[in-house]
């Protein structure tokens, strides 16, 4: 692992975060700056596999913050990264029409698998998404060829695990052993404007194991031990989901908010000088260091030999299997059967003594949908097992 580089880049998407929050005086520095060194490892030594210059590549893992409101965090890491996300973009966070809007936009920003903000619902996100990859990876690899295995990640926060929807798919996740789902928990004992002692209390790893899922607890500023956590959680198919929970510093690098509910919010802006100097940051704003762009345009390079590989497997596998192929690139354009609509069943011509109850009716007719087209997920044809 190369520390030094993964050091001083999450020191520099500390400024990245610091300078587009000050210039815009609006913004959460405390998740930015807390996670640092998870985006390092993350983006930087191999945590997850992308390609910046494919950011649809369908085999790609995908990434999801559920805390939106750290919002900088993503778009530091997408910038170094190598992403089509300019400089440019990074300094107008927040303003109008930019690419960079105050929480991530699916859509509106390269690399930004899902819109966040409601917190819990990136937790919701990533574990749809993690069905969805178990479902293709079922449907679609074969004993010659892998072309899903991707690792799905979000990255949460205290106040995620507040909500119901997230508790929700967290158990939905633990009972159908999607073993595809990282969790990284920010842990860092603050939320919003208080210490999270004051609103919650659970013990975030026994909660998790209760749920079906692996869970450990590491520092969240210690590269390595990052590091070895995700590396050992996508190797370990066991049919858990895992979470790592990363006790982290709220604000690091602010030393006079840091670790504190001050931390969260805007409070750090105005401590915006001080602490680029703390931090050895040069005085010129939104500086990126040449070794740090040199460090991500190979690590870019690298990348791209791993997708060329994925583009190999794909046109064997679609040589090999054609009708699997137009299937999936049926799916992957969204296309709809043209007699969808026929094919499902007329309500009005049911036989109202064996299907008066409502949801039978929904169930019947989105198991038809299902049936029709495939990559339209029903859950009644899935899950209940009374169709099956
Ligand atoms: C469902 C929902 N409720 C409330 C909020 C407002 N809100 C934004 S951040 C936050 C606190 C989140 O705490 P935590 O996840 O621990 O983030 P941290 O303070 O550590 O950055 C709240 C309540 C929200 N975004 N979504
Ligand atoms: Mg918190």
């Amino acid at each position: 692992m190369q520390t030094e580089i993964l050091s001083k880049a999450a020191t520099q998407a500390r400024g990245l975060a610091i300078d587009a929050i000050h210039a815009c005086n609006s913004g959460h520095l405390g998740l930015p700056l807390g996670c640092a060194e998870i985006g390092a490892v993350l983006f930087g030594d191999g945590g997850l596999r992308y390609d910046p210059s494919a950011p649809k590549w369908l085999n790609r893992d995908r990434f999801i913050l559920s805390g939106g409101h750290g919002s900088m965090f993503i778009y530091s890491w997408l910038h170094l990264a190598g992403y089509e996300l300019s400089l440019k973009q990074v300094s107008q966070f927040r303003q109008l029409g930019s690419e960079t809007p105050g929480h991530p936009e699916f859509g509106d920003t390269v690399g930004v698998e899902a819109t966040t903000g409601p917190l819990g619902q990136g937790i919701g996100n990533a574990v749809g998404y993690a069905l969805s990859g178990k479902r293709a990876a079922a449907k679609f690899n074969t004993t010659e060829h892998t072309l899903f295995n991707q690792h799905i990640f979000a990255l949460h926060g205290d106040g995620c695990l507040q909500e119901g929807v997230a508790k929700e798919a967290i158990a939905f996740a633990g009972h159908n052993k999607l073993d595809n789902l990282i969790l990284i928990y920010d842990s860092n004992d603050v939320t919003l404007d208080a210490m999270a002692e004051q609103t919650q209390s659970e013990d975030a790893e026994r909660y998790y194991v209760s749920q079906g899922w692996d869970a450990i607890t590491i520092d969240g500023h210690d590269l390595t031990a990052i590091s070895e956590a995700i590396a050992h959680a996508k190797s370990n198919d066991n049919g858990k989901p895992k979470v790592i929970i990363a006790k982290t510093t709220i604000g690091k690098g602010i030393p006079e908010v840091e670790g504190t509910a001050a931390g969260h919010g805007e409070g750090g802006a105005k401590f915006a000088a001080s602490a680029r100097k703390g931090l050895g940051l040069p005085e010129e704003t939104f500086y990126v260091s040449e070794d740090v762009r040199e460090f991500f345009a190979k690590n870019a390079e690298c990348s791209k030999v791993g997708k060329a590989n994925w583009d190999a497997t794909y046109a064997a596998w679609s040589t090999a299997n054609p009708a699997l192929a137009a299937e999936l690139e049926s799916s992957v354009k969204g296309e709809i059967p043209a007699d969808l609509v026929s094919r499902i069943p007329r309500i009005s011509s049911w036989n109202w003594q064996r299907h008066s109850r409502l949801r039978r009716c929904s169930d019947q007719r989105s198991c038809k949908r299902s049936t029709t087209a495939d990559h339209w997920l029903g859950r009644p044809l899935w899950f209940n097992k009374k169709l099956h």
